[in-house]
This record gives structure tokens, C-alpha cells and sequence, in this order.
């Protein structure tokens, strides 16, 4: 195999830490992975459209549903070539899953990781519809030496100079987990384009990357997987020397729909002083509820916009019933009679594990797993100028 040593897809140059300003790189990749409308927390299931979306490569043009196989193979004594007709006759699973990149909030560190910036917009919770993988890979009958299986979307591309194909691993006790799902179905629509037509995985509780979109084949193996999305990308690092530990469950995090009205271009907030209803939703990938949501709000100065006062004072917000499933967000709002001012609200997550957010984002070198508190920034006016008066 020979190569042009010149060619800056395959010889790229070291990718290196950015000050302020997003590049026309930065912003086309947020152009394409587009994120949910903070509002749309509004909803229990995100709607179709408004749920965040991260493809690494193009989308892939897959052939007709009736053609698409799935094939699994390795270490398995009977290996299987599945339909998705095949797949349908397995027992249904429908399940409520909150969803979220490891990226999430990597736009917010600083100094940032060129790659897909997200702010806080990379959630949405789908009920995913499919059946359960553990009995799927039963019927292939895995040798007793199989510990990790692979999953190989239909998507290739090229990373950092590395030409592969979408590929993420499980161990095998977590692939058999029950709540780990073949999909074939959003919101009870087939999935579209861009969700993973016409077949993908779905694994509760870990952050997206692991949910491989275009699921083409599974295959068990003896081997560790050292798949460019498994060793080098995913990989919560502090340093470019540090082998790093993987990335897995998602953390605990909430997040509030800004209240009030945004300004077009700076998304500000402006809102009149009364009763105001501040709500949204918290989750954590370790399969347990959230404890708690606490809120607090901060007086500012204006015009410096510099907190009055140090300390925060927490106060609890009220959760809506667990109604969800159990690897979904969970509701919570809050009344705050506001007052006339420049205010910082916050809301941090707490779950029954006892893990709570951190007010401050911890450093990662990729930008993986920033799960700080959120932090909004709204004006209170007495009132607010009329619409028909402007
Ligand atoms: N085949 C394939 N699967 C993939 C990806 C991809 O680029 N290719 N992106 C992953 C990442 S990083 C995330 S966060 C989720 C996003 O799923 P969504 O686009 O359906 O929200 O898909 C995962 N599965
Ligand atoms: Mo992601």
C-alpha cells in the first residue's frame, strides 16, 4: 500500500487546544450534528427532529430495508444472518432512553478541543423501540472464551489519519444486559436517515457512542478491541501522554429550559419580575434515579454583571413523579418569585448513588464527560415594553 505522504487526510497535523474563536470546522460539524432546543425539555419524549444527532462520517446509503442483514459472527457456533423481518419476530422491547454525547459541554472548557462543539444541547430522550440483544446473541451460541463483541456500523471515515469504520465494543456480560436493544423504531416512527436507518443499537445508560447507528454485523472475539473509537477516541485523558481511562456511563447532570424570552443573537434572557416557572430535567447513566435537583439562584451586579455574593444558597426543586423508565430523565421545576435585577440561575443533580454535579468543570483533554453545573444568565425588568407599543 502506498499513500501520498502529502495528503492532510491521511497525514493530518497534530490537532492542538483553541483560544476563543470556533473555527469554519468547528461550526460546519455544528452544522450537521444539530442539537435539541433547550425548550424542548418541555417534553418527556423528545420529539422526532428536535433529539440531538452526532454522525462522525456521512450518512451512509444503506440499501432497502428488505435487503439490510445483520450479521453475526467470530466466536459464535452458529452464526447468524438476521432480516430485519427476522428481528421482528422476537419478543418487542419499547423503551424510554435518555441519550447524551460525551462531548457534551465541550464547548464550555477552556482552552477547547477542536471537534463537534456542543454547549449543553447534546441530549434528547427517544422511546426506542426493538427487541433485546442478549437473546439475539443466545441463538448465535457464543463460545465460552468470547469476553467483548463488536459492533461495525455501516459508516467509515477518516479521524485524525486513521481510515475506519464506526466500530464500538462491549464485554460480553454488558452486552447481555436486558436493557441493551436492537432499534429499528424512534417514537413509534422507523428510525430515520440520520438516527440509524434501518437498524441500530441502543445501550442505556452509556453515553452515545456506544449506540452504533447502521448496525451492519456483531462479532465475538477472545481479543481486547483497540478500534480507533474505542482506544483513541473516548478515552477521558488529562494529557496527550496519558493512556487514559474509557469513557462509559453517562454522569449525572441537569439542565433548566432558560426562562424568559432569549435575544436572537446572543440568546440573553429578558423576563418580567413575578412568579416564574423554572422546570427541566436531570438524569444519570448508572441506571439509578436522581435524588435531587437543587437550584440557586445569584444576584448579580449590573452593568459588571460580577455575583453580589460569593456563597450559594441551594434550594430543593420539586421532582415529578418517576413515571419515566428507568434509563430516563426525570422532571423537576421550581417556583422563584423574581424580582427586578440581573440574576445567574443554576440547577445541580444529585442521584441515589450519592453523585452529584460539580459546580466547576473538570479538565479532559477531549472536552469528554464535562457534566458541571449549568449556569443561565437572565435580566428581570418590572416590566417588559408591549408588543403593539414597539
Ligand atoms: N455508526 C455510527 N454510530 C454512531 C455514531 C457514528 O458516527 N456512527 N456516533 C455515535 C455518537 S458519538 C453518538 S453521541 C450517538 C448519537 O446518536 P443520535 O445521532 O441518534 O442522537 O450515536 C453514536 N453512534
Ligand atoms: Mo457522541
Amino acid at each position: 500500500m502506498k499513500t501520498n505522504p502529502d495528503n492532510p487526510v491521511l497525514y493530518p497535523q497534530e490537532r492542538k487546544h483553541a483560544g476563543d474563536y470556533f473555527s469554519a470546522s468547528e461550526v460546519r460539524l455544528a452544522n450537521r450534528n444539530a442539537g435539541i432546543h433547550l425548550e424542548m425539555l418541555e417534553h418527556d419524549i423528545t420529539p422526532i427532529g428536535m433529539h440531538y444527532l452526532l454522525s462522525h462520517f456521512d450518512i451512509p446509503s444503506v440499501p432497502a430495508k428488505e435487503m439490510w442483514r445483520l450479521d453475526i459472527g467470530g466466536l459464535v457456533a452458529q452464526p447468524q444472518s438476521l432480516g430485519l423481518s427476522d428481528l421482528e419476530s422476537y419478543p418487542a422491547l419499547d423503551q424510554a432512553v435518555t441519550l447524551e454525547c460525551a462531548g457534551n459541554g465541550r464547548a464550555l472548557l477552556r482552552p477547547r478541543w477542536p471537534n463537534m462543539p456542543w454547549c449543553l444541547e447534546a441530549v434528547g430522550t427517544a422511546r426506542w423501540g426493538g427487541t433485546s440483544l442478549g437473546q439475539i446473541l443466545a441463538q448465535a451460541a457464543p463460545d465460552e472464551r468470547a469476553t467483548t463483541v463488536v459492533f461495525s456500523g455501516a459508516d467509515t471515515g477518516v479521524d485524525a489519519g486513521h481510515l475506519h469504520r464506526y466500530e464500538r465494543a462491549l464485554s460480553i456480560e454488558d452486552a447481555m444486559q436486558e436493557e441493551v436493544m436492537l432499534a429499528w423504531r424512534i417514537n413509534e416512527q422507523p428510525l430515520p436517515p440520520q438516527h440509524g436507518f434501518p437498524l441500530r443499537l441502543v445501550v442505556p445508560g452509556w453515553y452515545g457512542m456506544a449506540s452504533v447507528k447502521w448496525l451492519q454485523k456483531i462479532t465475538l472475539t477472545d481479543q481486547p478491541f483497540n478500534g480507533h473509537q474505542q482506544a483513541n477516541t473516548y478515552m477521558y485523558r488529562q494529557s496527550e501522554d496519558d493512556p487514559g481511562l474509557p469513557v462509559s456511563r453517562i454522569r449525572v447532570r441537569s439542565l433548566m429550559i432558560p426562562p424568559g424570552l432569549p435575544d436572537y443573537l446572543t440568546r440573553q434572557r429578558v423576563l418580567e419580575a413575578g412568579e416564574t416557572h423554572l422546570m427541566g430535567r436531570a438524569w444519570s447513566g448508572a441506571g439509578v434515579d436522581i435524588s435531587r435537583v437543587d437550584i440557586a439562584i445569584q444576584a448579580l451586579d449590573s452593568p459588571t454583571g460580577e455575583a453580589l455574593h460569593a456563597d450559594l444558597e441551594w434550594l430543593p426543586a420539586e421532582m415529578s413523579d418517576a413515571a419515566n423508565d428507568r434509563f430516563s430523565w426525570r422532571g423537576w421545576h421550581h417556583t422563584w418569585h423574581a424580582s427586578p435585577g440581573r440574576y445567574r440561575l443554576y440547577c445541580r443533580a444529585t442521584d441515589s448513588a450519592g453523585d452529584t454535579q460539580p459546580l466547576d468543570a473538570r479538565w479532559d483533554r477531549a472536552g469528554l464527560g464535562n457534566n458541571a453545573v449549568q449556569r443561565i444568565d437572565v435580566w428581570v425588568e418590572e416590566q417588559l415594553p408591549r408588543l403593539d407599543e414597539q
